[in-house]
């Protein structure tokens, strides 16, 4: 099979990528190791950037996201009994859409077969091979037989524990990392959410938070040592638990229900440097992660195909090596802003086992500050909702 794209990984980062490069005109072919279907039973993200939105709106596939999503103008910060809401609307001019990953990712998938277009499911031992030749090429095996995807370009898209990122020599790539020592236990359940926008809550028993997925659909979460088993939650523990640290107000309007998912997520800040080697370009999950506190890892990987279409577009038109350079070096500086701010929303909004009075003085200092200024509210905003692209 030949092409001009081999996108690894059929996650939000890869369909995304499908959809644009075919947009722009450009052939691609998506290598996915899990059928559609354990794809779409991971339960990721829940909060969409405006710019998320539009890169969507633009490609026509945002229609179910407007029925169905839910435009949010902010989202109320909960410390020890202080409430705090964050107007979006007021403080940026814009908002943020709660509409599951999953049901991004759905969308992607049907737009992408309804245009006939080729996605490899339940590849095996997908190897990338000649990344800094001139004729690079993918293998892998399906059903027993071996493949061969002959490209001019490899984009992967195959989150953190995927091939691409491994397949770099170690002298070409600098990573940098914060390995929290906590991580988010998550709920899923078929109950009313508690309150019409998402509440960020820090107790002294932990970090909460009360999110949904529809007005029928709740996603909620609570701050646990990352060793964590999941066997260890009721569901009953669970809600005795999220609601001890909302507050009684909030507490009193949780509904509970049985939870239909149910999983432990560690959480990590972690950035892999260059984005780019010879013909293999990371984007998404396989180039960075960020603690999901701020709500940036699938808008990043939204930013990350953006800016590779842009490249992409402009090399097939005139080949040449100063525009391939182009693509790291932009989406990175987006990168570290995410990564800067999930991780100011992390450390302010968690409990630190083992962290020393000042750096409990320090969390406290600077919610108070956040609390009594505008300035500092409008920050966050401007962030929460997603720096210009
Ligand atoms: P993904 O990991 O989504 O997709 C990568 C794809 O590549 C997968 O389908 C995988 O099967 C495939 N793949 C892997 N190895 C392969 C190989 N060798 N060959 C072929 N295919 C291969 N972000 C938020 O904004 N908010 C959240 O609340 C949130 N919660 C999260 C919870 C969890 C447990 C995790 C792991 C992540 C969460 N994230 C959250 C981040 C998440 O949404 C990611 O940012 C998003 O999935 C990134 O999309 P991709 O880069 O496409 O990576
Ligand atoms: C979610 O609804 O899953 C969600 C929302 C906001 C976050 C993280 C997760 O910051």
């Amino acid at each position: 099979m030949k092409t001009q794209v081999a996108i690894i990984g059929a996650g939000p980062a890869g369909l995304l990528l499908g959809q644009l490069l075919h947009h722009h005109g450009i052939d691609a072919v998506i290598i996915e190791q899990r059928s559609p279907d354990y794809v779409l039973s991971r339960i990721r993200a829940g909060v969409l950037e405006q710019g998320t939105v539009e890169i969507l709106e633009g490609l026509g596939v945002a229609d179910r996201l407007h029925a169905e999503g839910l435009v949010h103008d902010g989202v109320e910060l909960s410390c020890e009994g202080e409430r705090l809401r964050i107007n979006f609307r007021e403080l940026i001019g814009k908002t943020v859409t709660v509409y599951g990953q999953t049901e991004v990712t759905r969308d992607l998938m049907e737009a992408r077969a309804s245009k006939g277009l080729t996605t490899i499911y339940e590849a095996e031992s997908v190897e990338l091979h000649d990344v800094h030749g001139d004729s690079p090429f993918v293998r892998y095996t399906k059903n027993g037989q071996a493949h061969k995807v002959s490209c001019s370009i490899i984009a992967g898209c195959d989150g953190y524990h995927g091939v691409s990122r491994k397949s770099v020599l170690p002298s070409a790539i600098t990573t940098y990392e914060r390995v929290y020592d906590f991580g988010w236990l998550g709920v899923l359940a078929d109950v009313p959410p508690c309150a019409e926008e998402l509440i960020y809550a820090n107790s002294e028993r932990g970090f909460a938070l009360c999110s949904m997925r529809s007005l029928t659909r709740s996603r909620y979460y609570v701050q646990v040592p990352v060793a964590e088993r999941v066997e260890d939650w009721s569901d009953d523990r669970f809600w005795e638990e999220l609601r001890r640290r909302v507050g009684e107000d909030v507490a009193s309007r949780i509904t509970t229900g049985p939870s239909l998912e149910k999983s432990v997520a560690p959480l990590r800040s972690f950035v892999a440097e260059p984005m780019r080697f010879g013909k293999l370009f990371l984007a998404g999950d396989a180039a960075h992660i960020v603690p999901p506190t701020g709500a940036k890892g699938l808008n990043l990987a939204v930013s990350d195909v953006y800016y590779l279409t842009q490249t992409l577009s402009e090399y097939f038109r005139s080949p040449s090596e100063s525009v391939l350079d182009s693509y790291s070096v932009r989406a990175l500086k987006r990168v570290w802003k995410a990564e800067r701010f999930s991780w100011w929303m992390t450390s302010q909004l968690h409990h630190f086992p083992g962290s020393d009075a000042f750096s409990r003085r320090m969390q406290r200092s600077e919610l108070e500050y956040l609390f009594r200024s505008e300035n500092a509210q409008k920050v966050l905003a401007e962030n929460y909702v997603g720096l210009p692209l």
